[in-house]
């Protein structure tokens, strides 16, 4: 009898054992997939499902990539079984270029607050970056904005009913950042000076640079200096601002980017993608100035 009881409680601890490993395996499968719809890279062929016109039903954002030219394709499948291209820009020509250490980056965001969801590609073409954003309005694709941009972010301030977009690119004192007020569809430049939406441009640049191996001494003042052994030398490819924290006042407290790189490897360059937060460490005449606190390699 005793024997028995035996038996039955070790397939019992089999059983346990066997429905922890599945739990533990799927767990795996699930946070791998969760990390790359964050990442949301595109291969050579790649749907996007999201309900973009507000029917409350799954459309399909289609990319494809021209075998021959290595040139993208974007098209939309709405879900009453209509489809529409979008087209590129006008002065760029391209949606952009496949590779393998740069493919497409595309985000879906209500930038407007229509309930309409835009679509922001992000890509590169044969001089470098470029950015196009779309909307859905009067049955086709019409584009919001577009240039060779190389930072996206879309912000939104407890102090605003509108939408902040940022948009940024990289020149040779830094970056430049352009910050948009997003109504009815259009992007309208912020004229007035938000001295506290400086969003860390400083400290990214500084990023960037340190990633480029330049400016390394100025580069430790603003970071926790464990953090600089996860950094590899690379090439700066485009970003996009993912989240900001704010203060009761409205100072953004936390910003979150992810940043996108190139590093050379044995088999050719590889993508290098790091989720760089940085948090508010004091303001000097009224500007906030940001350290790098957490760093992580995303893919
Ligand atoms: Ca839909
Ligand atoms: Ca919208």
């Amino acid at each position: 009898m005793k024997l028995r009881i035996y038996v039955i409680k070790r397939k019992h601890l089999i059983w346990a054992a066997i429905i922890l490993a599945v739990i533990i395996i799927a767990a795996i499968i699930i946070a791998s997939r969760g990390t790359n719809e964050t990442i949301n890279n595109i291969g050579s062929q790649y749907t996007i499902k999201d309900d973009i016109n507000n029917d409350g039903k799954i459309d399909s954002i289609i990319i494809n990539v021209d075998k021959k030219t290595n040139e993208y394709n974007v098209s939309v499948a709405m879900s009453d079984g209509k489809g529409y291209i979008i087209e590129a820009d006008k002065t760029i020509k391209t949606l952009g270029y496949y590779s393998e250490d740069w493919p497409m980056h595309i985000t879906v965001d209500d930038i407007d607050n229509d309930k309409i969801k835009e679509i922001v590609i992000q890509s590169k073409d044969k001089t470098g970056s470029i950015l196009g954003m779309y909307k859905f309005n009067n049955d086709k694709f019409e584009k919001m904005a577009s240039g060779r941009y190389s930072i996206y972010g879309l912000i939104k301030h407890p102090a605003s009913s509108n939408n902040f977009v940022l948009l940024g690119t990289r020149n040779n004192n830094g970056m430049n950042y352009n910050l948009f007020i997003a109504k009815e569809g259009k992007l309208a430049p912020v004229l007035s000076t938000l001295n506290n939406l400086t969003l860390g441009k400083d400290t990214i640049a500084s990023f960037i640079e340190y990633v480029e191996k330049k400016e390394v001494e100025a580069f430790n003042q603003i970071i926790d200096n464990k953090l600089t052994s996860t950094i590899q030398s690379g090439n700066f490819e485009d970003a996009k601002l993912s989240e900001v924290k704010y203060n009761k006042d409205g100072m953004p407290t936390e910003i979150t980017y992810l940043v996108r790189t190139s590093v050379q490897s044995k088999s050719g360059n590889e993508a290098l993608v790091y989720k760089v937060r940085l948090s508010l460490s004091k303001v000097e005449e009224k500007l906030p100035k940001y350290t790098i606190t957490d760093l992580n390699i995303v893919k």
